[in-house]
């Protein structure tokens, strides 16, 4: 049961797509007050309650004790304190003995205060008047997901082969450096399907451009590529560089599609490029407009694009570069204040992403001008849905691979997310583990970290550890910054432990395709927290870092420093596989309750539930290559029953039908169990 409660005149954001009409009478299970025109919502929590959501968000599964921001950010540097991070999803849901879903479709800032101030109040503050809020009244923390997911529309399907292992790293200059990888990789015998192109392929940084000098000869590089399994997926930003003659800034200026100063003159950001125009993506004739250019490298052969800077991000503008440098010329050195020399600091070290310049340009929205603090949270969401739009069109009845940095619920449609520039830290390990459910909660089912960590440099030790997570991810892609330590997997040493460990997830991929196009098609959670299958058991309901992954499997990664295993909770017995390649595994049969599990660093862990199955295909160089003819089956059961696992070409857009389930069974006849399917089953273990 959703109630929808309309506040001023909101600005549509493309969130909804299900028509709901506007409830009668005061808005119930929150109070609220209103400020200078702002509405500020309380709601008292139980000690007991759960809350959950708020997608791309620092913090716990469980959101309560911190307050969060909605305002995509660009943030380097994700550290504990944190309150706002690239993706805005303003939905949450408690959950206890009263269960109830809030979601904040607004343009501008929202603060969430979780039980921050005062531990039992939670405080919604929408940052303007004008939004809607909707409430959804469900039976559980999973019902009142899947009503939401509904209401929000079904979300975007990559491409199969978008669930191979991916290298990525900022710096690489030119094809050979690419080659380079691939060969590195094919030699180790490491699986691998795309390596991406960060800014370095451009033209001075400049959008759908190629370096002529560094890429001679781009569509028969992407095909020598494609002939060796590989896609290369090329990195889009939001700024338009200022140039002449540029064909992109050029049209883009003669037919106004850059966002306005507050003199009507086209809004000026330093970025990479240097000096740019954010495109008006807010506009629908930008988005068609800068769309279109995808098809300069959709020509070439590529099928998949990643969007950044779309906070949008900004380094600098030049009002802010004034106020600077007025402030450093009037210092004055004989002054004895201190508080002057840090007022200096501030100014200059926060030249990056001003409020104030986000106060400071314009959109014009279909005929509306509006302020783009105002709808700061949708810039990024609108480029996505610009390329989404763009590529549908471009490939005409096939998948493409696009994900983005900025986010708002409605971009989920159009697009996954990867979660932006962590760092080679323990602590993002478990904050990506945590982040996959809260994410899935908002529809944003195609997502994944930076493995490995982007900033800082990385240990073997940890780059193993965060595979043993990212093997689970449908986004799995090792990405580095610049200027940090080589973390392509063949850069530690021995590759063995990497290449079984990537073997695994190939083996895997049946599977997790199956329980990632279930989820999308019928508004399910590909990743779980425990609470949400065992309701009623009081310990799951606190556990952090296991995960219920599809309908077969709990996962439980490692995330510390020389740990030689970890402690589980079991909500029902289990068996458990410890994996060291895809065909090396060790098997034990544990029952409900607390373990202690043993995991080398080059080992995985991971359950099988009470009847149910994993169905495993053999291990490949790439999906290209995967054989799902013949599966292997581990089962824990003590009766019969089914599993359908989901299957269809990965490519195209045909994915509605009947025939995409093939059934495995596991049967019982005259008291013994065995396995069916009409696939061939090469082996099957069985406990
Ligand atoms: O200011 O394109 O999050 O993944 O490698 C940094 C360079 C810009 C930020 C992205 C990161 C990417 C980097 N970009």
């Amino acid at each position: 049961m959703i109630k929808k409660y309309v506040y001023g005149t909101p600005i549509p954001t493309d969130a909804v797509v299900q028509t709901i009409e506007p409830a009668e009478g005061p808005v119930q299970y929150l109070s609220e007050l209103e400020m200078d025109g702002k509405i500020l919502f309380h709601y008292v929590m139980e000690k007991d309650d759960i809350v959950y959501g708020l997608g791309e968000a620092m913090g716990g599964i469980n959101k309560r004790g911190r307050v969060y921001r909605s305002f995509c950010s660009d943030v380097p540097d994700q550290t504990e304190d944190k309150e706002s991070l690239y993706g805005c999803h303003n939905f949450l849901l408690i959950s206890g003995m009263i269960q109830v879903g809030f979601f904040v479709d607004c343009a501008s800032e929202v603060t969430f205060d979780v039980g921050y101030t005062s531990p039992n109040m939670l405080n919604i503050k929408p940052g303007c008047g004008d939004f809607v809020l909707y409430i959804i009244e469900g039976k559980s923390a999973a019902d009142i997901v899947k009503q939401f997911r509904e209401m929000i529309g079904r979300s975007y399907i990559a491409p199969r082969w978008a669930f191979g292992f991916q290298q990525s790293r900022w710096s690489y200059r030119d094809e050979d450096e690419i080659r380079d990888v691939v060969r590195h990789y094919r030699d180790s015998g490491i699986p691998l399907d795309a390596v991406y192109m960060d800014i370095d392929y451009m033209d001075g940084y400049k959008d759908f451009t190629i370096s002529q000098e560094r890429f001679p000869d781009f569509p028969a590089f992407v095909q020598e590529m494609k002939a060796q399994g590989i896609r290369l997926v090329p990195i889009i930003d939001a700024g338009v560089k200022i140039e002449p003659g540029y064909e992109i800034y050029e049209e883009g200026k003669q037919y106004q599609f850059f966002c306005k100063g507050s003199d009507g003159s086209d809004f000026v950001a330093g970025v990479w490029p240097g000096r740019t125009h954010f495109p008006d993506f807010l506009n629908s004739q930008v988005r068609m407009w800068f769309g279109s250019k995808y098809k300069v490298l959709t020509d070439c052969g590529v099928e998949g694009f990643w969007n950044d800077m779309n906070e949008p991000a900004m380094f600098f503008t030049e009002d802010g570069i004034r106020e600077a440098k007025e402030y450093v010329q009037s210092f004055d050195f004989a002054t004895n204040d201190p508080g002057q020399f840090f007022q200096l600091k501030d100014k200059l070290t926060g030249l990056s992403n001003r409020q104030k310049d986000y106060e400071s340009f314009f959109h014009n929205m279909d005929g509306v001008i509006v302020r783009h603090d105002r709808v700061h949270n949708l810039y990024g969401s609108y480029m996505t849905r610009s390329a989404s739009d763009a590529l549908q069109q471009l490939l005409p009845g096939k998948r493409f691979l696009l994900f983005s940095r900025a986010s708002y619920i409605g971009s989920h449609r159009n697009g996954g997310l990867w979660t932006g520039d962590n760092q080679s830290w323990w602590s993002h390990l478990l904050l990506n583990l945590k982040m996959m459910p809260s994410l899935n909660m908002c529809g944003y089912l195609y997502s994944g970290a930076d493995l490995g960590g982007f900033g800082c440099n990385c240990s073997r030790e940890l780059l193993l550890r965060w595979l043993g997570l990212g093997i689970f991810t449908p986004l799995m892609r090792n990405h580095a910054a610049i200027g940090t330590r080589r973390q392509e997997c063949y850069r530690f040493g021995d590759t063995e432990d990497f290449k079984n460990l990537i073997s695994i997830r190939y083996s895997l991929i049946p599977y997790l395709y199956s329980e990632y196009m279930k989820a999308c098609l019928h508004s399910e959670m590909l990743f779980r927290p425990l609470a949400f299958d065992y309701p009623s058991d009081d310990f799951a309901r606190t556990v952090e870092d296991q995960l219920l992954l599809g309908e077969s499997i709990m996962i439980t990664p490692i995330y510390e420093q020389n740990a030689k295993g970890r402690y589980v909770y079991l909500p029902e017995d289990m068996l458990l596989v410890v994996f060291r390649s895809s065909s090396v595994r060790r098997y034990q049969v544990m029952k409900k309750g607390l373990h202690y599990v043993s995991a080398a660093m080059n080992e995985v862990p991971l359950f099988i539930r009470k009847n149910k199955l994993l169905p495993l295909c053999r291990t490949s160089q790439c999906t290209e290559e995967m054989d799902t003819s013949m599966f292997e089956v581990i089962a824990f059961a003590d009766r019969g029953f089914e599993y359908s696992l989901y299957e269809d070409d990965g490519t195209t857009t045909a994915y509605d039908s009947e025939k995409n389930y093939v059934r495995f069974a596991i049967q019982e006849t005259e008291g013994a169990l065995a396995a069916a399917s009409d696939k061939t089953i090469v082996k099957l273990t069985l406990y």
